[in-house]
């Protein structure tokens, strides 16, 4: 992408527990950084973390991806769900149960956006140390729009397990 347009910050959240989560999500990334009209700026290190929901499902891998496009958000879902559906993501069973791959958009710059399929900043948010963790890995002076600084957030999400890995 060219420097002249390189649009809003936009923060990813990547998620898989099965087959090769990292392997999922290093491809995932690969796939989002070679979208036209988007840049990576900043990958977190991977985390491994117990299931939120279901307990009966493998650990999930998570990361965090800060890019920079001129997608507006509702075409940067559209792609993200392609990348979905490209690596095996099958939309059914039950609700919070194990995927191949997850990509969320968790901030599109200062942006507050409420639509029946997309809501931004990411809901559950301020919940998830899976989220929170990557995050402020890679943008610790962060403020989510309407929630306030992602270090007081972040300060007050138990880590539930979550951990750095290689
Ligand atoms: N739990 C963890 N630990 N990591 C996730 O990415 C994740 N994603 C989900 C649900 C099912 C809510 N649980 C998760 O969508």
């Amino acid at each position: 992408m060219s420097t002249e347009a390189r649009g809003q910050i936009a923060y990813i959240g990547l998620g898989s527990n099965l087959a090769q989560p990292v392997e999922q999500i290093k491809a995932a990334r690969l796939a989002i950084a070679s979208l036209e009209s988007v840049e990576e700026l900043a990958f977190s290190s991977l985390y491994k973390s117990p299931p939120m929901g279901p307990p009966e499902q493998p650990d999930y891998v998570n990361a965090v991806m800060a890019i920079a496009t001129t997608l507006p958000p509702e075409s940067l879902l559209q792609c993200l769900q392609a990348i979905e559906n490209s690596q095996g993501r099958v939309r059914k069973g039950i609700r919070w149960g194990a995927r191949t791959l997850d990509l969320d958009i968790l901030l599109y710059g200062e942006m507050q956006i409420q639509l029946p399929h997309l809501t931004v900043p990411h809901e559950g948010i301020a919940e998830r140390a899976f989220v929170l963790y990557p995050l402020f890995e890679i943008a610790p002076e962060l403020t989510v729009p309407g929630l306030g600084s992602l270090a007081e957030l972040r300060d007050k999400c138990p880590r539930d397990g979550l951990e750095r890995i290689a």
